[in-house]
């Protein structure tokens, strides 16, 4: 445990209120939605201007304290968890949207503008920002970015790497670099941006984004498939993309359904009981794109690939079937799930799936295993829950032993053992089944170029050799 930051130094960097040392802030910004618990952080510094991050950078540099950048604390993985007497930076006070162009159709906002609002302004002036997840409501776009977040509608609008036109980023030597500005053609050497979306805070803090957002959407339509078995649903997903205009194609199982129904005291959205369901959403500007549609549908009952189906009506059906996809995680969260967030390409997953299934099947005999996630971009959420009696902790151990003969058939299938979640605290003893170790030395380099004092998120996404446990 590092000894404790001199904190009067620290309170004259920014004006008074926005150093908080009190126990329910310390217990609030120094944990995120993975529910890792650790010790407190010293304390919560909250800037409001870049300048002030620069001096809180600097201060961490000068004193060697280390830093945790924070934004909506909605990670799976603790990439934004104190575990060792950190200074927590909360952006969340960094909020502002300061300046739209209608003809680059870009926004830039501060690294703490909230995700939904982002979305909210865009479609206020005509426009969309579509990355979109459950938890968009307090989610900010600097932590969306630091984890390079993917969402709902990838297959169609890619992850925040691909809305990302410029960020302003200050490093762990507290320069502050203004990377690629908006411009949507730059070959002037390395693209620096990508280094800093996914590097989860350990390479810099993320100040501003110019986002480059999209034309609105012509209508929807969605519809939700019965699904008997996985073997065939490429075979609905090539049939669909073939026939529309694909936005969405989501996968949940019937136990997950099971656990939304009761918790939001829902009625089933098809007759039978299915084992899996697919949520497709397609542009429907026309009748025309509904009666293709359709035909896909007929098409994949008559093959078997589904067993039935229903098809929105209209803009509150729509919203009615995604609730059924969305609700899940939030539906199993008071049982405290055990998460996996795994992705592969998508020419792989029937045969990636069947053997993921496999070795669930086999080592959670009597665990509810839950199946979902956004399978039109390869990745699925493998939710574990805790069999009734079972002791937590015995529990956790027997889940990371499964974890690793899930990442085993990841790894045999070139896959990511964390598709968008990241990596954190939670997944960082795996990232090996992903990365290279010449990679990983790679990513050590860089992270030595920007953090060289290590005073930035350390402990999450890898050790650095000086804090490699001896
Ligand atoms: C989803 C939300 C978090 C989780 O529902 O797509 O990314 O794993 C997840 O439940
Ligand atoms: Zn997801």
């Amino acid at each position: 445990m590092p000894s404790p930051p001199p904190l009067d130094r620290l309170a004259a960097l920014l004006p008074p209120g926005r150093v908080l040392t009190d126990a329910e802030s310390l217990a609030a910004f120094g944990r995120d939605w993975s529910e890792i618990h650790l010790p407190p952080p010293a304390a919560v510094v909250l800037p409001r201007a870049v300048a002030e991050v620069a001096a809180v950078v600097r201060f961490a540099n000068e004193h060697r304290v280390p830093l945790v950048p924070s934004g909506g604390r909605t990670g799976m993985s603790g990439g934004a968890v104190a575990s060792a007497g950190e200074v927590v930076v909360s952006l969340a006070r960094l909020d502002r949207v300061l300046d739209f162009d209608p003809v680059d159709r870009t926004v830039r906002v501060e690294a703490g503008a909230v995700t939904r609002g982002v979305q909210e302004f865009a479609a206020a002036r005509g426009l969309c920002f579509p990355i979109d997840f459950a938890s968009s409501g307090s989610s900010q776009i600097g932590g969306n970015i630091a984890t390079n977040a993917g969402g709902l509608k990838v297959i169609r609008h890619g992850t925040m790497r691909d809305r990302v036109a410029g960020l302003k980023v200050v490093t762990g030597r507290g320069d502050l670099l203004d990377l690629n500005r908006g411009l949507v053609k730059n070959a002037t050497g390395y693209d620096l941006r990508h280094l800093f979306i996914g590097s989860e805070g350990t390479l810099g803090l993320i100040v501003e984004a110019t986002l480059r957002l999209t034309a609105p959407p012509p209508p929807r339509g969605v519809l939700l498939l019965a699904v008997p078995a996985l073997p065939h649903l490429l075979d609905l997903l090539c049939a669909f993309r073939a026939a529309v205009a694909l936005s969405a194609f989501e996968l949940f199982c019937d136990t997950s359904l099971r656990h939304v129904l009761a918790a939001r005291r829902l009625e089933r959205p098809l007759a039978a009981v299915s084992p899996f369901y697919a949520l497709v959403e397609f542009d429907r500007p026309d009748g025309a794109a509904e009666d293709a549609a359709l035909a896909v549908v007929e098409r994949a009952v008559a093959a078997g690939w589904a067993s039935d189906a229903v098809v929105a009506q209209d803009e509150a059906d729509c919203r009615r079937l995604w609730l059924l996809r969305e609700s899940i995680a939030e539906s199993i969260a008071p049982e405290d799930p055990h998460k996996n967030d795994i992705s592969v390409t998508v020419s792989r997953l029937p045969a990636f799936l069947a053997e993921v299934e496999r070795v669930v099947r086999a080592s959670y005999p009597d665990a509810p295993v839950l199946w979902y996630g956004h399978v039109g971009d390869g990745n699925l959420h493998l939710n574990v829950l805790r069999p009734e009696g079972l002791d937590p902790a015995e529990f956790a151990r027997r889940c990371r032993e499964v974890d690793e003969r899930v990442f085993e058939v990841v790894a045999a299938h070139g896959g990511s053992v964390s598709a968008e979640h990241g990596v954190g605290l939670l997944k960082k003893d795996y990232l090996g089944y992903s990365r290279s170790a010449a990679e990983i030395a790679a990513m050590r380099g860089i992270k030595a170029v920007f953090d060289p004092n290590g005073i930035l998120n350390p402990g999450k996404l890898f050790d650095t050799a000086e804090e490699e446990p001896t």
